[in-house]
């Protein structure tokens, strides 16, 4: 029962790294000596330390070299993810955790990146560490879901958005006057915008809603935009041409690079288009994307069966007429009243 409460701690200090480390996983460690927390540490950023170095620092701040070196020998670490065992960035979190000749270690997820896959279990075990996995095992598993996802199935963290009217019309995200019946739900998408690696658009979507595709109403960063665009007709006065943010273009004209904006030429755009833009999207180490319409794209994910959640808001009026709002076929785990809107969240059932 303690390994589950030092291990939930772990994922909330790893929740804390949010937006920051992708397309490295969340990671949360925790240090206990004697029944008593000793230090804490968290992946904070993408390329900088992982989340044992900056616990062990932690027990060395806050006691100093000598009663830190002390404490640590004999102490348990408790870390939500395998400590990797290869020279990344970073030198291998196994070896530093066996220099420092730690009891006990007890880990959340095996790593399943390729250079770790075990190599960092079997290290600690050959240093005579002794070692406890697969605590709390489900729940980090969901907290690193894009991460899994990536590696293993070697696509992104599809998420779907989309809004629909009461009677089942499909609501364009974007149109200003929606917008602003709707402020909490807005705010929460641009909070979504902060966690997510990036935001896909159809070209129908770009022409008549001109979306900005930013996180302005939140505070963290932007994502990268990614707009489909055949045969380039989005005008470049349009917000997606500005230099905000990192912007994607998938078209079938050119390959080229134009300050922020990254043209990626692609070929039969019209076959296997989500499966086409997932690869894309791998290769780029684009580990997670929100696809926010128009109805013809989310309806192709749809299909192709590429998708891992949708999340749609259901908003209290009703339309005379309008496009149909896409059917999803996935489990509800979720529903939230949003202001006037109601969230539902879907997984895909796998
Ligand atoms: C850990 N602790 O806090 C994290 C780990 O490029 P690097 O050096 O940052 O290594 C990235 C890989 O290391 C990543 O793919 C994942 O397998 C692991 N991440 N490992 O021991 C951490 N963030
Ligand atoms: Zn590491």
């Amino acid at each position: 029962m303690t390994d589950e409460l030092y291990m939930q701690r772990c994922l909330e200090l790893a929740s804390l790294g949010m937006g920051n480390v992708s397309p490295n996983p969340m990671v949360g460690c925790v240090i206990v000596s004697e029944g008593k927390i000793i230090g804490e540490g968290y992946h904070e950023k993408i390329g900088e330390a992982h989340a044992e170095v900056n616990a062990v620092k932690a027990v060395f701040d806050k006691y100093g070299a000598e009663s830190a070196a002390l404490l640590l020998k004999n102490a348990t670490a408790y870390v939500s993810l395998e400590p990797c065992a290869h020279f990344g960035k970073t030198p291998p979190c196994a070896d530093l955790l066996i220099r420092h000749q730690l009891k006990r270690v007890v880990i959340g997820n095996r790593d399943p990146f390729e250079a770790v896959d075990g190599k960092g279990i079997e290290k600690l075990k050959n240093a005579g560490i002794e070692v406890s996995s697969g605590i709390l095992e489900k729940e980090s598993s969901w907290l690193n879901r894009r991460f899994f996802t990536r590696i293993l199935q070697k696509r992104p963290y599809i998420i779907l958005k989309w809004a629909r009217t009461a009677n089942g019309f499909f609501a364009p995200v974007g149109d200003e006057q929606r917008w602003i019946s709707r402020p909490l739900a807005k705010r929460l998408v641009h909070k979504w915008r902060t966690e997510e690696d990036a935001v896909l658009v159809g070209k129908r979507t770009a022409l008549v809603d001109n979306p900005q595709l930013n996180a302005r109403e939140w505070p963290g960063r932007n994502p990268i935009r990614l707009l489909i665009d055949r045969n380039l007709e989005i005008p470049s006065e349009h917000y997606l041409y500005n230099n905000e943010a990192k912007t994607i273009i998938f078209n079938e004209i050119k390959t080229d690079v134009v300050d922020n904006i990254h043209f990626v030429q692609m070929e039969d755009m019209q076959y296997y288009l989500p499966q086409k833009i997932a690869f894309q999207l791998y290769l780029m180490d684009i580990q997670s994307v929100i696809i926010d319409g128009g109805a013809q794209l989310l309806n192709q994910f749809i299909t192709a069966g590429l998708w891992d959640e949708a999340r749609v808001f259901t908003s209290a009026v009703s339309w005379a007429d309008g496009m149909l709002s896409p059917q999803i076929n996935g489990m509800i785990t979720e529903v939230q009243q949003i202001g006037k809107d109601q969230l539902s969240i879907y997984q895909n059932k796998r």
